[in-house]
Order: C-alpha cells, then sequence, then structure tokens
C-alpha cells in the first residue's frame, strides 16, 4: 500500500496515527505530495482525488481512498489489534457519531478559521478568502 500525504499536517497526522496504532508501516511507503508547490492542486494529484487533499491511500491493486474516516475503517478492518473502530453495533455507531461530531464541528472549523481568518497555506494555494466565515466556525 501506498499513502500520498506531507508530515507535519493534521489530516495526515490522524493517518499516520492510525497506522502506528495497527503496526503498518512495514506495509506502507509513503510518497510525499509537495503541498506548499501546490503539487495536490495538479491533474497527476487530482486524477488520483478529484478534492485535491491529502492524505490518499493506494491499495495495493490501485484503488485510491481519500477521506480520513474512510481510510481509517480500511486500515481497521486489516488484521491487527487494537480495534480502532468499534467490534460491536453499539461501538461503530457511537465511534462513528463521535468521528462526525469532530469532523464537522471541530477539524472543519478550525480548517476555515485557518484558511479564511489567517494567511493559511497562502494566496497561490488559497486565493478566495472570506475571513467573515470564520465567525460562522467559531460561533456555529
Ligand atoms: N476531509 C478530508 C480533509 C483532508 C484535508 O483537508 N487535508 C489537508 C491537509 S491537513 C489538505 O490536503 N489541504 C490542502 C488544501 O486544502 O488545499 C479528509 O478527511 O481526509
Amino acid at each position: 500500500m501506498k499513502i500520498y500525504d506531507i508530515p507535519g499536517f493534521p489530516s495526515p497526522l490522524r493517518i499516520r496515527v492510525v497506522i502506528a496504532e495497527k503496526a503498518l508501516a512495514s506495509q506502507i511507503e509513503f510518497i510525499k505530495v509537495d503541498l506548499p508547490a501546490a503539487e495536490h492542486k495538479q491533474s497527476a494529484f487530482l486524477a488520483i482525488n478529484p478534492t485535491g487533499t491529502v492524505p490518499v491511500l493506494q491499495l495495493d491493486d490501485g484503488t485510491y481512498l481519500s477521506e480520513c474516516t474512510a481510510i481509517t475503517e480500511y486500515l481497521d478492518n486489516l488484521e491487527g489489534n487494537p480495534t480502532l473502530t468499534g467490534t460491536t453495533a453499539k461501538e461503530k455507531g457511537l465511534i462513528h457519531m463521535m468521528q462526525k461530531r469532530a469532523d464537522d464541528q471541530l477539524i472543519d472549523a478550525i480548517g476555515i478559521y485557518f484558511h479564511h481568518a489567517t494567511d493559511g497555506l497562502g494566496a497561490q494555494l488559497k486565493p478566495y478568502k472570506k475571513p467573515e466565515w470564520s465567525d460562522r466556525a467559531v460561533w456555529g
């Protein structure tokens, strides 16, 4: 398997934690995507993930999986302990609920604030900024 990501960014870090917890590092090759140089907005990368974000997991059969929740679920369903996404119906439901809440109400809100209320990744990568959106991110 291959992971397209860049060290030090929050979403790639989420998956690196999963890989560490599941002890899968020896099975994964990391491919660095140069975000500051906007490599993730070029056609070659958009062909593997049209949303233009990292991380992306490439399976050995060539399938590409993006979105941290989907990658986490895939890796968790491979063999090995611990189980991260639940074993019973109740655990799976509760963990899915908390991941969705964390994404929608925390991580997305921080991202909106970062990209629109600060310089973020720079004008070249995010030319469109709407500072008022950061109020929505902070105050709900
Ligand atoms: N919903 C996505 C979000 C991924 C994401 O926003 N990744 C950031 C890095 S932390 C990214 O690629 N940002 C580049 C950009 O937005 O231009 C996921 O869960 O994987």
